[in-house]
């Protein structure tokens, strides 16, 4: 039987190595779309179409063809930027997007509401400030994660080197990029891609630093993982992971979140031959035919971990060693101020949803910006949405807390729960979205928190987490508490996740409202605050309780 590729397969090989028909549906002026291949070509160059959710229906009744707009992800590796950068990231926003930023779940930056005229202005505007877009999205290399760290500095800034070095390594060869966005020389000879090949990834690839015991970057969720392992202070090397991942399907028992698995320790010297050995086998081995299924989780399941690793052994030249021991105390981010090995000042701000903007609540956008005139460090987006504003001076420390304070930066009254709390974005601007969640997830919080106090539980560490679909963009399945958006106003709420990323979530109850969600939570914590053992975590008392099973292996136990 003559199985086919998918659509997107042909899409890619046919692009001339991303160049698809780029220029002419920029150029097009009797739509604010593009064509269709062009709207998956355009991901790699770090841009997606998109439309205004809010008013779809409304301007299908009245034969108007939908409200387009972009959404623009760069590439950040580790998140830093400095100060000049982020008055230009700002400017920008301001004049060529809807005026607010996006911090992501990756460390890195997104306009929203770019117009189609803007997007090459745009493009250049932030590649004048040495920032680019490529491979902000695609089936290719994401931004790479790292542990901002702060308080090793010594560390984050070798570990930091190590993902700026993946990341140009995985970056694609085409000069396509250039040759349209930034009037580069056209290319005379053939383009090549010796890692990629001319159709690239079957799907997206992900990659991430971790530092233990910080967990921060989710370790265990992306394709490939690097572990640093430090002798005093210094790297020596890294555990290597492979095959973490979210998305599911609803309803669909053949897709699953999985956590990755252990492939063994590695020298720094074998770092970049690991990484992309690991892309050639996914390249090569990965599903064509079924995006769904296309992941190198997926890949490694068909495989086997014991073949897979034999093959990326073989292509890197390298053994892998026995992983060092480590441990992972927690997810998430640390707030407020820490003091870095070379005794600068590091201060982690909240910033609800990674959403930059002047609110009602607070100046925020602004506040950043006065930051950014005076700060001589750097800016660190965490992999939670938050920010660092990282290597202050003793000297300058009281006037950046005195403007973060005047901007509504710090609020001590910020419980934390809601600092341990992320959504994706979701509606107005992902298709893909079948509830809110940026937009509602605060609100709903302010009722939980009213009853944790009730419980006397207002001080209880807790990683909750909400998305608008089971894709997985705030990688809830690894939360202790999560509501996944189902369809307008229901979510499935799993449990299970055990704090530091570690172990799965699983399906409690399904497809709620918020009177259900606030019954069904109500109850829990009611019996959490009663049956808990000493500091019990919730995710583990509802294991020991029998409220809900561990996933062990969730090809089989998480729909289960
Ligand atoms: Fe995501 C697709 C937003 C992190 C899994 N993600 C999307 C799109 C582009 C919707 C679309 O397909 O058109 C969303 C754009 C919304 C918008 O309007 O901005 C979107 N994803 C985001 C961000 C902005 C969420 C956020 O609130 O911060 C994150 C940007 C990260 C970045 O800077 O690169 C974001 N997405 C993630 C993560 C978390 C992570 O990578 O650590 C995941 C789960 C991990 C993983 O990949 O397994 C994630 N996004 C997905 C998926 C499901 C992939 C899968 O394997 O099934 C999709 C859908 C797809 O790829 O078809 C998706
Ligand atoms: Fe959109 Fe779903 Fe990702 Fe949320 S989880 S941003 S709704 S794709």
């Amino acid at each position: 039987m003559d199985i086919k590729v998918n659509e997107n397969e042909t899409i890619k090989a046919e692009s001339n190595f991303l160049r698809g028909t780029l220029q002419q549906s920029i150029r097009d002026e009797l739509t604010g779309s593009l064509s269709p291949a062009d709207a998956q070509i355009s991901k790699f160059h770090g841009f997606y179409e998109q439309d205004d959710r809010d008013n779809r229906q409304q301007r299908q009744g009245s034969f108007l063809e939908p409200d387009y707009s972009f959404m623009l992800r760069a590439r950040l590796p580790g998140g830093v930027c400095t100060p000049a950068q982020w008055l230009a990231i700002d400017g920008i926003s301001q004049r060529l997007g809807n005026g607010s930023i996006r911090l992501t779940t990756r460390q890195t930056f997104q306009y929203h509401g770019i117009l189609k005229r803007n997007l090459k202005p745009l493009i250049q505007e932030i590649n004048a400030s040495l920032i680019d877009s490529i491979g902000g999205c695609g089936d290719i290399n994401r931004n790479v994660m790292c542990n901002p760290n702060p308080l090793q500095s010594e560390l984050h800034a070798e570990v930091y080197a190590w993902a700026r070095k993946i990341s140009e390594q995985l970056k694609p060869r085409s000069r396509a990029y250039h040759e349209i966005w930034l009037d580069g020389e056209k290319q005379t000879q053939a383009d090549e891609e010796p890692v990629y090949g001319n159709t690239y990834l079957p799907r997206k690839f992900k990659i991430a630093v971790a530092v233990p015991p910080s967990n921060d970057v989710d370790i265990y969720t992306n394709d490939l993982g690097f572990i640093a392992i430090q002798k005093q202070g210094k790297l020596t090397g890294f555990n290597v992971l492979a095959g973490g991942g979210m998305g599911t399907t609803h309803g669909d028992r053949s897709t699953f979140p999985r956590l990755a698995d252990e492939l063994g320790f590695i020298a720094l010297e074998d770092v970049l031959k690991v990484a992309e050995a690991v892309v050639t086998v996914q390249r090569d081995e990965g599903n064509r035919i079924s995006r769904r299924h296309a992941r190198l989780k997926y890949s490694i399941e068909k495989l086997g971990i014991h073949n897979f690793r034999q093959l990326v052994e073989q292509r890197a030249g390298i053994s892998f060693q026995t992983p060092h021991k480590v441990t992972f105390k927690h997810q998430g981010d640390r707030f407020g101020w820490t003091q870095s090995t070379d005794k600068r000042w590091n201060l982690t701000l909240f910033i609800e949803n990674g959403r930059i903007t002047d609110h009602h609540k607070a100046p925020i956008k602004t506040g950043l910006g006065k930051i950014a005139a005076v700060h001589q460090g750097d800016f660190r987006i965490t992999p939670n949405q938050n920010l660092i504003i990282a290597g202050i001076p003793a000297e300058q420390k009281q006037s950046i807390l005195e403007l973060a304070t005047q901007y509504g930066l710090i609020d001590e009254k910020i419980s934390l729960l809601r600092l341990n709390s992320i959504a994706c974005v979701a509606f107005p601007s992902c298709p893909q979205a079948m509830a809110e969640a940026e937009r509602y997830f605060p609100e709903l919080l302010t009722k939980f928190e009213l009853i944790l106090n009730k419980y006397g539980l207002s001080t209880l560490d807790l990683v909750i987490r909400m998305t608008g679909c089971p894709n997985g963009c705030a990688r809830p399945f690894v939360a202790e508490i999560a509501l996944v958006g189902k369809g307008p106003g229901r979510y499935n709420l799993m449990l299970g996740g055990d704090g530091h990323g570690q172990r799965l979530n699983k399906l409690y109850r399904e497809n709620l409202n918020e009177e259900g969600i606030l019954k069904v939570m109500d109850e829990l914590l009611e019996k959490f605050a009663t049956l808990r053992e000493n500091d019990e975590r919730l995710s583990d008392f509802v294991i020991r309780q029998g409220i809900i099973s561990a996933v062990v292996n969730p090809a089989v136990d998480f729909h289960a």
